[in-house]
């Protein structure tokens, strides 16, 4: 137990235990980055109060985007993604929050621009499902994954943000 969760209310204790801070994985795509969409991603996450504890720019090689797509390995669009995937730099992001892997997909839109509804990233910035912006981790597991796949421990930063306290309820 920490000094500060000790001297809390148990009102306030509960209201702790209510949140779900999570981390997902977020990786912004080939056509963002090209698109300059990177400082306009980047920035809807942090408007929102979400903390970046991990972020890094790359070319992406073969073996990284088939493994990271390997749930996809034999559907029609595994190779066209995984080519897709290593054309051009990409933004690898661990992002931290409150039951964050449910807000980014919401922030994120559906998987397809067409339908995604406006508002969201892929809604207000894409037009076809291959050039589809932005990737997040759809569930805890591949949350799990996906950052141990792209991330070594130490790249991932652990800090308070000032803003913290006026962020949590
Ligand atoms: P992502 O993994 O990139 O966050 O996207 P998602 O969960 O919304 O969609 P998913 O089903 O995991 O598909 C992975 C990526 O494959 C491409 N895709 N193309 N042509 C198609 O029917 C099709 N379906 C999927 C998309 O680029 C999608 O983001
Ligand atoms: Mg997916």
């Amino acid at each position: 137990m920490n000094i500060l969760f000790a001297v809390l209310s148990k009102k306030e204790r509960v209201k702790q235990l209510d949140m779900k801070k999570e981390r997902t994985f977020v990786m912004i795509k080939p056509d963002a980055v090209q698109r300059g969409l990177i400082g306009e991603i980047i920035s809807r996450f942090e408007r929102k109060g979400i903390k970046i504890v991990a972020m890094k720019l790359l070319l992406v090689d073969k073996q990284l985007a088939e493994k990271h797509y390997d749930i996809h390995r034999g559907k029609p669009f595994f190779e066209p993604t995984v080519e897709f995937i290593t054309s051009s730099p990409v933004v690898a992001m661990v992002l931290e929050g409150n039951n964050v892997i449910e807000t980014v997909r919401n922030m994120m839109g559906t998987t397809d621009p067409q339908k995604a509804a406006i508002g969201t990233i892929r809604g207000d910035f894409g037009q076809y499902i291959g050039r589809n912006i932005v990737h997040g981790s759809d569930s805890t597991e591949n949350a799990e994954f996906e950052i141990k796949l792209w991330f070594k421990p130490e790249e991932i930063v652990e800090y308070t943000r000032i803003d913290e306290s006026w962020l949590f309820e």
